[in-house]
This record gives C-alpha cells, structure tokens and sequence, in this order.
C-alpha cells in the first residue's frame, strides 16, 4: 500500500481518464470556469495523478456520491487525508467527519438550534442589522463590500447569535479560512492559514466553553442539549467549534459572491427589484452559479461502481460541486445567471444527510441583507475589479469594490 497526499494511492481505473491538472493551483482557484468545464467533459470520472484522486465534475455522479453515506463515508475526512492512515490537525468533526449512526445524534442537536422556526425568532434582529450596515453603506456610496458588507455582516449577526461573550472578526473569517484549507493538500494556501493556528486555535477552543456562551444563544441551546442528557459536555464543546468552523467564512461567501452576481448582472438587479418574490430563488440561483463551497471529498469505503466505473476501497473522490452546478445537462443555460430559474438540487449545499444544516440561517441573513438592498439601493456597480480569494474548498471574494446609490 503506498500513501499519497494522506491517503491510498490508487491505480487508474479502467475507462478513466489521465488529467495531469492541479484542481488547487490558485490561478484555477481563483477562476474555475475552464476547469470546471473540462472536468465534466472528460467523463464521469478524471484521475488526477498528482493527487492519486478521482474527481467528479457532473451532477449526476457528485449527486449519487453525495447521496450515499454509506459507501462514500465522510469518516474518514472530507479532505485530501485519510483519516484511517493519518492523524487530522484537529480531532474530527462529530458532526462533519462521522458517519451514521453517531452523525445522527449530532445532527440532530444543530437541527433543532437552526431550525426554519428558530431563525424567525432571529428574523427582526438580522433585519434591524441589515438595514443599519446598507444606510451606512449608502452614506459611503463607494465602499469595499468583503469587508464592509460580506464579512460585516455575519461577524455583527453570527456572534450575537451564537451568544459569543467575546468576538473577534479577523480570528472568526481566519479560522474558518483553516478549516476549509485543511481539506486541501499541504501547499502553501493550507501553509499559510495553519501558520495562524497556533495563535487562534486556543481562542476558538475557549469561545466554546459554557461559561463563555452567554444563557440565551446557539451555544447555550447546545449546552442545554447536554443537561438534557442528548449528548455529553464534551460533545456540546465539539457542537459549537462546529458552528464556528462552519458558519462564518461560508456566510460571508454567500453574501459576497450574491452582491458581485447583482453588480455584474444589472438587468438581474431590476428584476428583482420589480419582484420581491425572486428574493430566495435569486440566492439559491447565486449557490448555484457561484458554489461558495468548490469542492468537498468522500473516501469509497468498499469497492464499489459509480457510472459502470470501478472504484477500490480506500479511494478519495474530489466531488467537484462547483462544477456539477455548472453541468449543462442538468441547467439550460448553466453559465447565465438567471434569478427566475429556481435551482432545485444544485449542489452548494451538499445532499443527503450530511447537507448543510446551516442552510436556514444563511438563508435568513441573506434575505436580511438583500431585503434592505432591494428596499433602498438604485443601483449596484463594480468600483473597480472583483479579485478572488484561492482557498482549498471555498470560492471566495477577496475584494469587491462596490458602488451604491440610493433608490
Ligand atoms: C465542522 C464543519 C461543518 C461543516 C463544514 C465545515 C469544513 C466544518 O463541523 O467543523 O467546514
């Protein structure tokens, strides 16, 4: 057995493909389109050989991949690593890195805080949030919309919510940076991020304690989970350092990537405008075109066959989501943003039972804020050039100079 990038390295099945391409070199990161649709045109199935991965870029196979948990266990990281060959840089997830039947428990703790009802009780506060960040905007009327809007808002909303007693924005968006970029190989974007990790690890691991949770909040919901004997102290501790790896730098992505769809696609933003109703589809439709989450791994843990191609126990599937929400199979289309297509099972969010739990709250906040928008914006134009930010699993602004004027 011979090991590469922290996993088994296989043999190139049979009917697959040889791409000799770097998935996370960050001029592909950075500007996917290409890549993405080559990807889906060599077939079901490509092997990358400087990863010793199959990866899959149409929708069909990302969604049979996704959907079964059983064969394509997320146990053993959804990352490059193997976690049956080699130690994660964090104890894993008990709600990302498990498998039914100990996911399920888990779960279903997150299910119940973000939950559709729980997210209305929250509806005014994001409003009133929203409504105050987009007045200070308008005052500006040219801005920075990472930092002034994608990134402000959830770090104004999100530790509130969670009922944080102690915040810091730039710890919060660098921790979830190293979360995701974990899940790539040991290049410099995983270097660079992990080199904070000594600084910020110890502060995320203390936001996590009860006593630093306030008494109403996520955090203490998920405590209260414990004392109501669903699940130990410890794992309450692991519930919440799951709320904060996930729910920040995801958010943000969103946000942003939703506000440049509207700057870049003037005739979306009138449409929306005349019809408030497009409010929601025009965020799922941004998930889709957009796929703030590029790309997440499973590892086949039998020998199995997806699209009559063999695949060995042990092997590392690149689900290339980015790419199957770009399958023109599967979307007329596919590279229009169209806020009137209703994109029911794009893949942004995952499927099956591992799919984000979070959905409802991003959901929430960014009705929020594209409410506030729609109800006082006029128009909504690029400043200067939208710059990405590389990022092993994430697809993300790093500038989006923004200007507002008023409706
Ligand atoms: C976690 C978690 C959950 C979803 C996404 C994520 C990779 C992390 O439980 O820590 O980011």
């Amino acid at each position: 057995m011979k090991i590469h990038e922290g996993h088994l390295a296989i043999d190139v099945p049979e009917n697959v493909s040889v791409w000799d391409v770097d998935p996370y070199d960050p001029a592909i990161l950075s500007n996917p389109a290409d890549y993405y649709a080559e990807l889906r045109a060599k077939g079901p199935f490509v092997y990358i050989p400087k990863y010793s991965v199959l990866a899959c870029g149409r929708h069909q196979e990302n969604k049979e991949v996704f959907s079964d948990w059983a064969r394509f266990v997320s146990s053993r990281g959804v990352g490059l690593q193997d976690f049956k060959l080699e130690k994660p840089w964090r104890d894993p997830s008990i709600v990302l890195e498990v498998d039914p039947p100990e996911h399920t428990k888990n779960r279903k703790v997150i299910m119940r805080i973000l939950s559709p009802k729980a997210m209305r009780g929250l509806k005014d506060d994001f409003r009133v949030a929203a409504e105050r960040l987009i007045d200070a905007l308008l005052d500006k009327g040219t801005f920075e919309a990472v930092e002034e809007l994608a990134e402000a808002y959830p770090a104004t909303v999100f530790p509130n919510a969670m009922g944080l007693r102690e915040s810091d924005r730039r710890r919060l968006i660098d921790y979830g940076a190293m979360v995701f970029n974990a899940l790539g190989p040991d290049n410099l974007l995983r270097r660079n991020a992990m080199a904070k990790a000594p600084e910020i690890v110890p502060w995320i691991t203390e936001r996590c304690r009860r006593e630093n949770l306030k008494p109403t909040g996520f955090g203490a919901t998920v405590y209260a989970a414990a004392d109501a004997g669903d699940i130990t102290e410890e794992e309450a501790g692991m519930l919440v350092r799951s709320l904060l790896s996930a729910g920040v730098d995801t958010t943000v992505t969103g946000l942003g990537s939703a506000l440049w769809c509207l700057a870049t696609n003037p005739d979306q933003f009138e449409l929306l405008k005349s019809d408030l109703s497009l409010l929601r589809p025009a965020f799922e439709e941004t998930l889709r075109y957009t796929s703030p989450v590029h790309s997440f791994c499973r590892t086949a843990n039998i020998d199995t066959e997806v699209s009559g191609i063999k695949i060995e126990e042990g092997t590392k599937i690149l689900c290339v989501l980015g790419a199957a929400n770009l399958d023109e199979g599967q979307w007329p289309d596919a590279n229009k943003f169209d806020i009137s297509r209703k994109p029911v099972g794009h893949m942004a969010l995952g499927a099956g039972v591992h799919g984000c739990v979070g959905q409802n709250l991003a959901r929430a906040e960014a009705e929020a804020v594209f409410t506030a928008i729609v109800n006082k914006v006029g128009s909504i134009k690029l400043a200067g050039d939208a710059v990405w930010r590389p990022n092993n699993a994430i697809h993300a602004l790093d500038r989006l100079p923004i200007t507002f004027t008023r409706k």
